[in-house]
């Protein structure tokens, strides 16, 4: 019996979870139900599509990203972990650690009409110890309903602490990154990456003129960006996370990057759900941490 057959036979739920093989043998899952339907990669345990019902779709997914056993999906919401970024001592390992191109197992799944679940599993094994000499259980609880709300949980099952920085890099779908605005972050210090990570403070709301690459500091706070294009705002709502990370590559940047298509960059954002930089995350043995967000997107008749 293959692995599709196996799984769909464990954890596939008529009408609302469905595994199948996608691009280079990639175990792909869908999932439904009457709020909408969202696709996964089970590498890197990667939302890649969340489309509600009546809506247009919530995340970017680049048409030119690589589909590959080992190589990072361009879109939707690469999961960044047990580092954000590059690797604090060596930055000849992976950006972004390694979460996002390894291989998850599924551990449980839930669903009707009204609420689709789906838990899938990251545990220590030989090749995350060669990059990152810890044990540890990682889960990521993906909940479809009339919104979207990921959980990831990190367990130390190790003996001494885990410090971790982390990222749901979510790539949100904008129909003009020219009349979009982010709000939320009024006021908060920022690092500004493209400015020799300089400390500053937003003044207002949020516009991207260019690259723009802004990690917030030490806030929990709930951010919307309004995607006037599309006459909807999405909104994420976050918990056990005290940084938010903006970014569009801009031009120039998207251009430069193989599995961006030419003109994504005007019509993505990336709002990251995270704790990176100086709000770097400590576990000690036999504990857990756990980092989540919902997301929600509402046409402007509907606010
Ligand atoms: O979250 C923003 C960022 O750290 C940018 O600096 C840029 O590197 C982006 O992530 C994408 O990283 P990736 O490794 O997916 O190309």
């Amino acid at each position: 019996m293959n692995d599709i057959t196996r799984m769909n036979q464990e954890f596939g739920i008529h009408s609302h979870i469905n595994f199948f093989r996608g691009p280079d043998n990639l175990i792909m899952i869908r999932m439904n139900n009457d709020h909408g339907n969202l696709s996964l990669s089970l590498q890197g345990a990667q939302v890649l599509e969340y489309n509600p019902s009546g809506q247009k779709k919530v995340l970017w997914l680049s048409q030119k990203s690589n589909y590959q056993q080992g190589k990072p999906i361009r879109g939707g919401i690469p999961i960044c972990w047990p580092w954000f970024g590059d690797h604090p001592d060596n930055t000849s390992l992976p950006a972004h650690g390694f979460a996002r191109t390894s291989q998850w197992t599924v551990s449980d799944s839930h669903g009707n009409k009204d609420e689709t679940i789906l838990r899938l599993a990251l545990t220590d094994n030989q090749q995350t110890r060669t990059l990152w000499p810890y044990s540890f259980s990682l889960e990521l609880e993906v909940c479809l309903n009339h919104q979207l709300s990921l959980k990831l949980t990190t367990r130390n099952t190790g003996t001494s602490n885990l410090a971790i920085t982390e990222a749901l890099h979510s790539y949100f779908a904008v129909g003009d990154i020219d009349q979009t605005a982010v709000t939320g972050l009024e006021d908060q210090s920022y690092f500004d990456k493209v400015d020799d990570l300089k400390n500053k403070n937003q003044t207002g709301e949020i516009h991207v003129k260019g690259e723009t690459d802004r990690v917030y500091i030490n806030t929990d706070k709930t951010t919307r960006i309004s995607d006037t294009a599309n006459r909807r705002n999405i909104s994420i709502s976050k918990s056990g996370s005290l940084s938010t990370v903006i970014w569009n590559p801009g031009k120039e940047k998207a251009q430069a990057m193989s599995d961006f298509e030419g003109s994504g960059y005007k019509h993505m954002l990336c709002l990251e759900t995270s704790n990176a930089l100086t709000n770097k995350v400590t576990i000690a043995p036999g504990t857990e941490h756990q980092m989540g967000c919902v997301i929600r997107s509402d046409s402007l008749s509907q606010t």
